[in-house]
């Protein structure tokens, strides 16, 4: 979600009772509001309270030494890293350089990073905003963690037993890849994420700008393990956010500029856009049976979803939706307004029916609650509640699934529970293992993308704000304010107990296992010699390192050759890290305990050049240093 949105309302002032602030986006509002139930009165409010029975009593104090009880995997957003946050106490824990470059750990410069990288591995920048763990029948298995990179349509896989990126792939046919989720049952054999821009198929430059018949917004389907995009489908309208169901049957997406408008009057003149359902069964026999086109001379299978197809159906809701997000229990999909107060609740039992065309697709509509202004996201907890971002209120509605379904259905109820003021502009929010069958109930993260106040001023850019939430018992506590850079759009919290972590590399590792093949063709064994390769304008540098040596103090080299340093950390010591660093060079890396890493460069400058280890690593670390000579 854009900042330019807020302007002029945070020019109207911060205050929470500020009336003005309160109707800003008022018209849309109204007209989103149609026939759903009432807004909360003070009196439904006092009524609430005195029902009030357990209280919020988590403790998000974790004590000097404790561990937490869950692992927070945070996107970095316009860093385009990502980072592991300890939750609760919201330590930062580690950041993972993915789309970003990074000098402590080498990423972006390496080469084995570069060979992770890929086609993209000149790109140095990234905007990461959707984190996402791999599943074993809708749980968390500790395996991977995906991200988008919206900026230049990038998805990238992290290996959670070391904690590093391992694969990046660009995604074809499409621009500014969105939202993204993984298949939740009966595994992640895909992950599934939106090409948010439309673009001319093909675009080769021959398209118009007047012209936009030609325009589409694909969904992708990446397999998980290869990651390979397996097919597209081309859907009408442009793609949002997205999210799998607990069956292994559906994929779901919202879709704001229904009108395919090119500007901002354009895209937000309908009153009603779209959730397009996906059939995976549907969309894989298509592929089988070869009912798919090419575009842009590559050859990945794209296939048409678009409106009177059998693949998809399109579920009408109020204008320009953004948020998806599936309930625990598998029941519902749940479209969260933006424009409109309301969240859209789609059951997901009728789309068996919706596919048959049993049903029509508004039919699928269970609940409108309506919630309050520019809902963005909502995340679930064990007891049936679920919790929406109101991005204009600064607020955090609770509201009651069923409770809001028998609202629809004319029941007389209030499904609203609480409104929490958040601390300013919340975006994402996320419950502890709420988008999970382990949904616990515990935790409820807001991302606020306005800190505001909230901090000592550090000038006209500010931190955003990660709000810590128990929402334990019946009513939401609001106990830590945390500051963040670059717009964290999403994060997900993982309990400890999923995640198994190495402590050191193993030789064998396909992270370096290139840079070993390399030394095999030298003839050379990393872990036991230092060695100088060279090879024309090449030079080949082999040296292991040992807390606080270098296997090598010194090696020469000829101006203008093309060194690489390959170091192989003998330590078998836990947290003995090392690095590589050659003075006014622009080379810096990581070595972790038992690993290979290696970087290139140009051996441009004459005369000694110091290297020395910039990871601190023992008493004699100042010392851990040697000379290259580089001979005019
Ligand atoms: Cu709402 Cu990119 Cu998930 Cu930002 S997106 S908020
Ligand atoms: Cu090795 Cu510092």
């Amino acid at each position: 979600m854009s900042k330019n949105i807020d302007k002029a309302q945070i020019e109207q002032g911060n205050a929470p009772e500020n009336a003005d602030r309160r109707s800003f986006f008022g018209k849309s509002a109204i007209l989103g509001a149609g026939a759903v139930a009432a807004p909360m009165t003070a009196a439904m409010f006092a009524t609430m309270a005195k029902a009030k029975a357990s209280e919020a009593a988590n403790s998000p104090v974790v004590h000097p030494g404790e561990l937490d009880e869950y692992y927070g995997f945070w996107s970095g957003g316009h860093s385009g890293e990502v980072r592991i946050m300890g939750v609760p106490s919201m330590r930062e824990l580690m950041r993972i350089p993915v789309f970003n470059i990074d000098s402590a750990t080498g990423w972006g410069l390496t080469d084995e990073s570069k060979r992770i990288k890929g086609e993209s591995a000149h790109l140095l920048a990234g905007d990461s905003h959707h984190p996402h763990m791999s599943m074993t029948d809708g749980r968390y298995n500790g395996k991977y963690v995906f991200i988008n990179d919206k900026a230049n349509s990038r998805v990238a896989r992290i290996r959670c037993d070391v904690m590093k990126t391992d694969k990046i792939i660009t995604v074809p046919n499409i621009q500014a890849v969105h939202g993204l989720r993984v298949q939740k049952v009966p595994y992640t054999k895909y992950v599934i994420c939106n090409g948010e821009f439309e673009i001319p198929m093909n675009n080769d430059g021959k398209a118009s700008l007047e012209d936009v018949s030609t325009y589409r917004s694909l969904f992708n389907v990446i397999d998980a393990e290869t990651m390979e995009v397996s097919f597209q489908v081309m859907v009408d309208g442009n793609l949002d956010n997205t999210d799998a169901d607990y069956d292994g049957k559906y994929f779901a997406s919202t879709c704001y500029n229904s009108e395919m408008g090119m500007n901002l009057g354009e895209m937000i003149s309908a009153e009603r856009d779209h959730v397009v359902v996906f059939s995976l069964a549907r969309c894989e026999a298509a592929v089988k049976a070869g009912k798919f086109k090419t575009y842009n001379g590559n050859n990945v299978p794209v296939l048409d979803g678009r409106k009177g197809s059998s693949l998809t159906r399109y579920i009408p809701v109020p204008k320009s939706p953004h948020g998806m997000n599936t309930s625990p229990n598998g029941k519902y999909f749940v479209a969260n307004g933006k424009l409109s107060p309301t969240v859209s609740i789609i059951a997901i039992e009728k789309l068996d029916d919706l596919f048959s065309d049993k049903i029509k697709p508004r039919d699928a509509i269970v609940g409108e609650p309506e919630l309050g202004l520019g809902p963005l996201h909502t995340a679930f907890d064990n007891k049936g509640n679920a919790y929406t971002t109101l991005f204009l209120d600064s607020q955090i509605a609770k509201w009651n699934v069923e409770d809001a379904i028998a609202a629809y259905g004319g029941k007389k109820v209030n499904y609203l529970r609480q409104k929490l003021d958040v601390h300013y502009q919340p975006g994402h929010n996320h419950t502890s293992a709420g988008e999970t069958r382990d949904a616990d109930g515990k935790w409820l993260i807001s991302l606020c993308k306005f800190s505001k106040d909230r901090f000592l001023p550090v000038g006209p850019l500010r931190p955003e704000n990660d709000q810590l939430i128990d929402i334990s018992g019946d009513e939401m506590k609001l106990v830590h304010d945390g500051p963040t850079f670059a717009e964290p759009h999403d994060c997900m919290m993982v309990h400890r107990s999923k995640v198994k972590t190495k402590k050191l590399w193993t030789r064998d590792d396909p992270i370096f296992a290139e840079t070993l093949a390399i030394a095999k063709k030298d003839g050379v064994d990393p872990m036991t010699q230092n060695k100088v390769i060279r090879d024309g304008n090449k030079v080949r540098v082999y040296m292991t390192s040992i807390a606080p040596n270098y296997g090598m103090s010194e090696f020469k080299v000829k101006l203008g050759n093309e060194v690489t340093v390959i170091v192989t950390n003998l330590d078998q010591v836990e947290d003995v890290t090392h690095g590589f660093c050659v003075t006014n060079h622009g080379v810096q890396m990581e070595i972790g305990p038992q690993a290979t890493a290696s970087i290139t460069f140009i051996a441009d400058k004459p005369g000694v050049q110091w290297y020395y280890c910039n990871w601190f690593c023992h008493a004699l670390h100042m010392e851990m240093r040697g000379r290259m000579l580089v001979e005019a």
